[in-house]
């Protein structure tokens, strides 16, 4: 279907080419007559003209077959519109008239998920809508832009058997039975929304519901909606839905708005979760948990998706984007208010860890690389492939730059600003930066720098102690390597958080020259210019810097450390962040110890300070696990030239091994039987924690004794009480290929066979598996009957985990893990455009490979790039890569 879209070269559109619309829709009613096969959408739109524009009425329509239609109450004949399969040209409407239409849908044909679909088998499936960012144009005419507003009335009409529940977004407005087994129901959006929140469901579906009052006193009737096997996996999603609308209210004074919140879960889902109005769509993964199939961090996945998409009900839909341009106004924000709720409902430092790791490890590549964009890009072909983590992830990083230097009081006051200023509006992240600044006398429109210049910036600091005068000088400068895309480099305002250590391991006060006020031991210095120098007086000894503590901008620090003064940050700082990041730093000189060869003085300071840490009484578990960890093959490789991802991954092995020998082979089986002794299900952080650490310690007591390990893996794989402690078992026996692993894959696959989302962890744990035997797995479980392109989970749970999360498995020299993407790209596309575009963005950082495997990779894009007929997705993902 979406050959329709596939012309040439496709047309960039541009963000200094936009206009308002010409023509508005003020209400819209549509008629849906829903079936499996056939479904007919009867759209009436009333429409506003802008006096100031001539234009035609044009509305976008992709694949739609016209029944009829009429203006103003007349039939128009042939003549009176033009329809070329991507837009409708209609003459003669005027301000104020009805245009009406009917249109007809084939949902069971359509496999891209976008537009009107069916979630499962056809004889038992579902009916549901995708419209974001822009399939509504794929269910009837509109102007399909986030900057048209309407109030929505919606009518469903279908067998009452076949499709015993309706749903759509809004208020309910009635419902009744029809001649011939069939039934309507009819819903009514007091709230003027944008076509890409428009959203309805259809089929057999059961609830789960509660009532809440918000805190003006509203009553709402939350429900959530599963088929009947997924309902009772609903408990924890709706409870985490009851504290994000809570927290909402607290920390941020939001109320919801209509009387009832449906969520949805299906398992046939192109991203995470929706946020359509009123009516949320989620991905079944990101929705459904429960001990026996759920692990811990999934849990934390749920709670902090359904927060993601409730929040957006404010910060995307009562305020929209004016164009796609701005998406980060309402993604960037909308993380970063996740970001702040997951905090507060969980360990604040571990969250901060977990959200910086997933920066550098999505984001970081992203930005180093041909697929850079800024947060705001200035162009794309393909809106949909600009749902990136520089969009939400680096787009929250910059709201939380924002947040920090307004102040806790002064942020909330901007943002109730902005509601307030842009309610009801679809607004620019220059009404955002207003709002915040304004509201506190401030000017933010330095920080409009950062949106529009894409590549992570460097951070160089350099420390010089002056003992006779007793001052401490820190100089900052900062550039932003170039490369991709043209934009001109100017200084960002970069806020850097930041102490001073004795060596001892206490906070000096911080006495900036020249400023009086009571010394702080923590405090934010802004380089604002390309260099500054910050110079602190009283210093009595010379201080080991703690910079850009909590991580206060998303840059890469350059420092010159010695081995030594991590290792004291590592041991001291009581930034939990910025401890894990010392830990993080270290591990990274002791990995380049071991790749070069050297004296090796990291690679001690690094074992001895985790061997202190393992012993010490006084750390959290969680963190120790994290402490232990390295940094991925990934984000090692962003640090090299000419990368070898087998050698990588070899060299990051002997980083861990020299590390488990240290602790000590005895230490470790005596910390696993320490945490395996009170083995529980529960969800509080302390328990949490346990399962972390212990299967920390039980991949690291692998590298040194695989048969012990191989039997304490299998011991906690049989009697795991859920699905963390089970599947932290099973990928231990896989990656360390001990004897027991084949028998428990074939339990787990019986076990598990009857849900689709613990069978997902089944592919990918084998995906995952590194080295050369990754291909062969791979290519033999794609022929599992389970396997199949076209629900996007199973396709990401194998495909994606192979290429994604396994460098050494996919990286091979031969180059048959590229000419398998390339060839899988070809047949996914076929299905779904979106889906196969994604998974093409693993051919990113290709030019960085060591040549054999450059040309390897660069032969297989090249072949991929030739093929006819690529979807716009994937074209454009693919000429970019090769630029
Ligand atoms: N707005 C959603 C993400 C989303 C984007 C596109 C989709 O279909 C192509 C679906 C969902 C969110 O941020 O959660
Ligand atoms: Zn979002």
């Amino acid at each position: 279907m979406h050959a329709l879209s596939t012309q040439a070269a496709p047309a960039s559109i541009c963000l200094r080419d936009y206009r308002a619309p010409a023509w508005r829709v003020d209400t819209v009613e549509l008629d849906f007559d829903l079936g499996i096969d056939a479904s007919e959408v009867l759209a009436r739109l009333h429409l506003r003209r802008d006096p100031a524009q001539d234009a035609p009425l044009r509305l976008d329509g992709e694949n739609l077959q016209l029944l009829s239609i009429a203006l103003d109450g007349t039939p128009l004949p042939a003549t009176a519109y033009r329809y070329d399969g991507n837009a409708l040209e209609v003459d003669g409407a005027r301000d104020g008239s009805v245009l009406e239409t009917r249109v007809r849908l084939r949902p069971a044909a359509n496999t891209a998920l976008e537009g009107l679909y069916l979630s499962g088998p056809r004889e038992t499936g579902f009916l549901l809508t995708q419209c974001e960012a822009e399939g509504f144009r794929h269910i009837t005419f509109f102007p399909d832009r986030p900057d048209v507003l309407s109030r929505y009335t919606v009518t469903l009409r279908a067998d009452r058997t076949r499709f015993p529940v309706l749903l759509a977004g809004g208020n309910p407005d009635g419902a009744g039975a029809l001649d011939g087994g069939r039934h309507w129901a009819r819903f009514v959006d007091p709230h003027p929304k944008p076509s890409y929140l428009f959203a309805v469901v259809a089929g057999h579906l059961q609830v789960m519901e509660r009532d809440y009052v918000t805190a003006d006193d509203h009553a709402v009737q939350l429900k959530i909606w599963a088929e009947a096997d997924a309902i009772d996996r609903c408990h924890y999603a709706m409870a985490a839905l009851e504290r994000a609308m809570r927290w909402d209210e607290q920390a941020y004074g939001r109320n919801y708005d209509l009387d009832v919140f449906h969520v949805v879960a299906t398992h046939d889902f192109n991203m995470g979760a929706m946020e359509n109005k009123g009516l949320n769509i989620f991905n079944a993964k990101c929705l459904l948990a429960a001990p026996d199939s759920t692990t811990d961090e999934e849990y934390r996945h749920v709670e902090a998706v359904v927060a993601h998409e409730y929040f957006h009900n404010w910060s995307g839909n009562r305020v929209t984007c004016r164009d796609w341009f701005q998406l980060s106004l309402k993604e960037g924000l909308t993380v970063f208010r996740e970001q702040s709720f997951s905090a507060d409902m969980n360990s604040a430092p571990l969250k901060r860890i977990e959200d910086v790791a997933l920066l550098r490890r999505a984001q970081f590549p992203e930005d180093a690389g041909p697929l850079a964009h800024p947060v705001r890009p200035a162009q794309y072909s393909e809106i949909n492939n600009f749902y990136t983590a520089t969009v939400y992830e680096k787009g929250a990083e910059l709201v939380r730059m924002l947040a920090g230097a307004l102040g806790r009081d002064g942020f909330r006051r901007g943002m109730d600003r902005y509601f307030e200023r842009n309610d009801g509006r679809a607004a620019t992240l220059e009404d955002f930066l207003a709002a915040l600044g304004g509201a506190n006398g401030t000017d933010l429109t330095p920080y409009l720098a950062w949106y529009a210049q894409a590549g992570t910036p460097r951070l160089k600091a350099h420390g010089h102690y002056d003992a006779v005068r007793h001052t401490y000088t820190l100089t900052l400068a900062q550039y932003t390597p170039g490369g991709h895309g043209a934009e001109p480099r100017v200084p960002l305002p970069i806020p850097v958080k930041l102490a001073l250590f004795t060596p001892q391991g206490d906070m000096l006060p911080l006495h900036l020259d020249g400023q009086t006020a009571k010394p702080d031991t923590e405090r934010v210095v802004v380089l604002e210019r390309a260099e500054q120098s910050f110079v602190f007086a009283d210093v009595t000894t010379a201080p080991v810097p703690s910079l850009l503590r909590g991580f206060s901008a998303p840059v890469i620090l350059e420092c010159d450390y010695t081995p030594g003064e991590l290792a004291l940050l590592l041991a001291h700082d009581v930034d939990g962040f910025n401890r894990w990041e010392a830990g993080q730093q270290l591990a990274a000189r002791a990995y380049e110890d071991l790749r070069d060869d050297t004296a090796g003085a990291a690679l001690h300071a690094w074992c001895d300070a985790l061997a202190r840490l393992f012993d010490a009484a006084a750390i959290d578990d969680a963190l120790l696990a994290d402490l232990l960890t390295p940094p991925g093959e990934v984000e090692l490789a962003e640090r090299e030239s000419a990368i070898d991802p087998q050698r990588i991954h070899h060299l990051r092995q002997a980083l861990q091994q020299r590390l488990a020998a240290r602790l000590g082979a005895a230490a470790l089986r005596q910390r696993y039987a320490a945490l395996a002794a009170h083995t529980t299900i529960e969800l509080d952080a302390a328990s949490q924690a346990q399962r972390r650490l212990k299967r920390r310690v039980l991949e690291l007591l692998a590298l040194l004794d695989r048969a012990g390990s191989g039997e304490l893996a299998t011991a906690q794989y049989r009697e795991a009480p859920g699905m963390t402690d089970r599947l932290a078992a099973l990928s231990v026996l896989v990656r360390s290929d001990a004897p027991q692993a084949a028998a428990a894959l074939r339990d787990y696959r019986e076990r598990h066979a009857g849900n689709a989302l613990a069978l997902d962890k089944w592919f990918a744990v084998q995906a995952q598996l590194p080295g050369e035997r990754a291909l062969d797995r791979v290519r033999r479980l794609e022929r599992d009957a389970a396997f199949t392109l076209k629900n996007p989970n199973r396709v990401q749970s194998l495909l994606g985990a192979f290429v994604r999360n396994n460098p050494s498995g996919f990286h091979r020299v031969d180059g048959a893990g590229y000419r398998l993407l390339a060839e899988r790209l070809v047949a996914l596309d076929a299905l779904n455009p979106q889906v196969a575009a994604r998974l093409a963005t693993a051919f990113n950082g290709w030019q960085r490979l060591e040549p054999l495997r450059r040309e390897a990779a660069h032969a297989a894009i090249v072949e991929l790039a030739g093929h006819h007929g690529l979807s716009r997705n994937l074209a454009e993902i693919i000429g970019s890569v090769l630029n």
